[in-house]
């Protein structure tokens, strides 16, 4: 196992009960193996992106210390997900109990077919930057600035923080 690396995961849901998925998604990040939550961003609703017509999502994102090589705690949230319910493949883009999409390994930056580091649309969402910027607004995307230069270029209409 590596030493600790601080990673970032992305959360969404939009079918079920979205808000208490995702909190007891959170408790089961915690609870993988060499993994540690440290911080977790509020709730965030946000209006559905992309072409499928489909429900508001409810979106979050936790900074965990992590143990696992960055494939490992990528298999670790595919696992996650199957074992809140998620079935695959369904439509791209399209409605699900949850997602979980690992932003950042440390400052790893890595495209290979299944692991794109950083996330490749992690500075374009204001879904994915706004509970980012609750946990640090300054953490740098590497390449790409911090969190808060990446937020003030995106259009947030219609998401709102939920307490
Ligand atoms: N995820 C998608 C597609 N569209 N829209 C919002 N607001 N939040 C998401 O997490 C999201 C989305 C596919 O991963
Ligand atoms: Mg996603
Ligand atoms: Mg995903």
């Amino acid at each position: 196992m590596p030493v600790a690396v601080l990673a970032h995961v992305g959360l969404g849901s939009n079918l079920g009960d979205s808000r208490a998925t995702i909190a007891q998604a959170i408790q089961a990040l915690g609870g993988l193996p060499g993994c540690e939550l440290l911080i977790r961003s509020a709730d965030y609703r946000s209006p559905p992106w992309g072409p499928v017509p489909q429900p508001d999502y409810v979106n979050a994102a936790v900074r965990l210390r992590t143990r696992l090589t960055a494939p490992d705690l990528l298999e670790a949230l595919l696992a996650t997900e199957r074992a809140f319910g998620r079935i695959r493949p369904g439509v791209r883009w399209g409605p699900r109990t949850l997602d979980l999409d690992l932003l950042l390994y440390g400052d790893t930056v890595c495209d290979v077919p299944h692991l794109q580091l950083p996330h490749p649309r992690i500075g374009s969402r204001a879904f994915v930057l706004l509970p980012l910027a609750d946990i640090d607004p300054e953490l740098e995307v590497p390449g790409q600035g911090t969190v808060a230069s990446l937020m003030a270029r995106v259009d947030a209409t219609g998401c709102e923080r939920l307490g």
